[in-house]
Formats: structure tokens, C-alpha cells, sequence
């Protein structure tokens, strides 16, 4: 997957491509960086992207010809020909912004289906609006908070999308029976050693039967969802297996001392 990334610190990308899951997706070039700096596209002398904003206020605001121009750039970069066997459409661009739609999950699987994007970080108090009405498909958040700029919430884009590229997780299964891929939170992981503190490794892990340790781990993702993010559960379509667990836990609450396979919470 291609990112043209629109940015005035690609530097920042650094810390993003040189470890991990992702340094490596990018070092096999299954996941492809190219960077615009709109300041490479500033049209005075002095290379200036930001200016004063109309009506007053504290703060700049990002031009709009320098961003139009980084864009356009890397719509170019993209265009079908000699490097790029693809589609011929140019790019969807998305610019990171608070006021944009919330990602989730859903949207990164998506997202995940195209072989090129065009990551537009904003700095300052953000872009002149007529860039976003100009350049911008789509206006992303990655959470309700705000940030000095657009380049973390394009990392944490990229990351996840990374997650879905073939060749970027290693040679297990696949992205998809992960966490929050089915809608539910994730059941709890355990490694050697077998007691840490006072705190036993369940039973069950231990048994070597696969079946039992499966639905185990159903009902712990089913209870772990109940209690820290009950809002996942409303409107998500459960298996008759997961009406029977989630049966089980209401049960097992009502009697209070039952056998809840998640401590905590
Ligand atoms: C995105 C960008 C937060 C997000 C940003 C977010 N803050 N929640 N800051 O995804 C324009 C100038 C936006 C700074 C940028």
C-alpha cells in the first residue's frame, strides 16, 4: 500500500518505519512512504506556508496554494505509468483533523481495501478551509483530543491499515481474527511463567483442549466487552453460542461468586 504524505515534518515518520511490524513492512516495501512538503511548493522567497488568520484570533493558519501544490504533487507521483501498475484513479485524500469522522475499525478495514491514499497532517490551528473543501475526500479523527499536528494521527492511520497488507504480519493467520475485528474487545493473553506474583495462569490454557480453551477465551472477550465497553455489545450480531455465554455470565454475576474466567474490571 502507497501514502503520499502531506506534511511540514516528514522527519517525524522516522520513529514510525524504523521499528517493529512497520519498519519492516517498509523496509520489504509492502507498505510505501513518499513524502510532499508544502514548503517545497511555497511560492515566495522565504518559502512561507502559514499566514494570519481572516477575522483575527491567535495562531496561523495553513495556506492553501502550497497545499494545493503538495497534492497535486503527489497525485502525480501516483499517476498510472512507468512504477504504478494501478488503478488509474487518482488517490482518496484524507486530512487529519478533530472535526473529522471518529475511525474505527470498520473504516481501517475499508480504507485497507485501496492500494493508495494521500495522508494530509495539518499544523498550526489547521488549514484554510478552502483546502479542505478543494483537495480533501475525507476528514478523519483518530479521537476526540486534540494534537499539535496531523502526523501521529497519519502514523496511527498507517499502522493500522499496515495491520491488513498482505506481507506485513508475520505468517500468522491474518489481521482479522484480532482483537475488536469481530466487534468485541479482546480476551486476556497469557505467557510463562505459569504463577507471577500471586496470580495463577487460568486453568483452563492449560489444558490442552482446544475446543474448551476457545470458548473460554469467547466468553472471556464476551465479559471483558460487557464490562469495559458495553456500548460494542448494542447492535452487534452474536452467534446462539454467544447468546449461550453471555447467558452464562448473567448467571454466574446473579449468583455473584460464579466462576468469571476475567479478574478486575
Ligand atoms: C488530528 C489533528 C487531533 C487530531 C490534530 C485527531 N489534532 N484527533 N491537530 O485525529 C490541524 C492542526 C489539526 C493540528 C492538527
Amino acid at each position: 500500500m502507497w501514502f503520499g504524505i502531506v506534511t511540514l515534518f516528514p522527519e517525524m515518520f522516522a520513529v514510525a518505519t524504523e521499528s517493529g511490524v512497520l519498519g519492516r513492512a517498509v523496509t520489504n516495501g509492502v507498505v510505501e512512504l513518499e513524502f510532499f512538503n508544502p514548503r517545497d511548493y511555497a511560492q515566495d522567497r522565504h518559502r512561507t506556508v502559514d499566514d494570519r488568520p481572516y477575522g483575527g484570533g491567535p495562531g496561523m493558519v495553513m495556506m492553501v496554494e502550497p497545499l494545493l501544490a503538495a497534492v497535486a504533487a503527489a497525485k502525480t507521483a501516483r499517476a498510472p505509468g512507468m512504477n504504478n501498475p494501478s488503478s488509474g484513479l487518482p488517490p482518496r485524500v484524507i486530512y487529519l483533523s478533530p472535526q473529522g469522522q471518529r475511525l474505527n475499525q470498520n473504516r481501517v478495514q475499508d480504507l485497507a481495501e485501496l492500494d493508495a491514499l494521500i495522508l494530509v497532517a495539518g499544523r498550526y490551528e489547521g488549514i484554510d478551509e478552502r483546502a479542505i473543501e478543494l483537495a480533501v475526500d475525507e476528514e478523519l479523527s483518530i479521537g476526540d483530543y486534540v494534537l499539535t499536528g496531523g502526523e501521529l494521527p497519519a502514523m496511527v492511520l498507517i499502522d493500522a491499515l499496515a495491520r491488513h497488507v498482505p506481507g506485513t504480519l508475520g505468517n500468522r493467520a491474518s489481521a482479522m481474527d484480532e482483537s475488536h475485528l469481530d466487534g468485541l474487545l479482546d480476551y486476556p493473553h497469557y505467557t510463562r511463567p505459569e504463577n507471577a506474583g500471586d496470580r495463577q495462569v487460568p486453568q483452563m490454557l492449560l489444558s490442552g483442549d482446544h475446543a474448551a480453551i476457545r470458548r473460554w477465551r469467547r466468553k472471556a472477550a464476551l465479559l471483558k466487552t460487557w464490562r469495559h465497553r458495553p456500548d460494542l455489545l448494542t447492535g452487534q450480531k452474536l452467534s446462539d453460542e454467544d447468546l449461550a455465554l453471555l447467558r452464562e455470565l448473567f448467571d454466574e454475576e446473579l449468583t455473584s461468586e460464579g466462576s468469571a474466567p476475567v479478574g478486575g474490571g
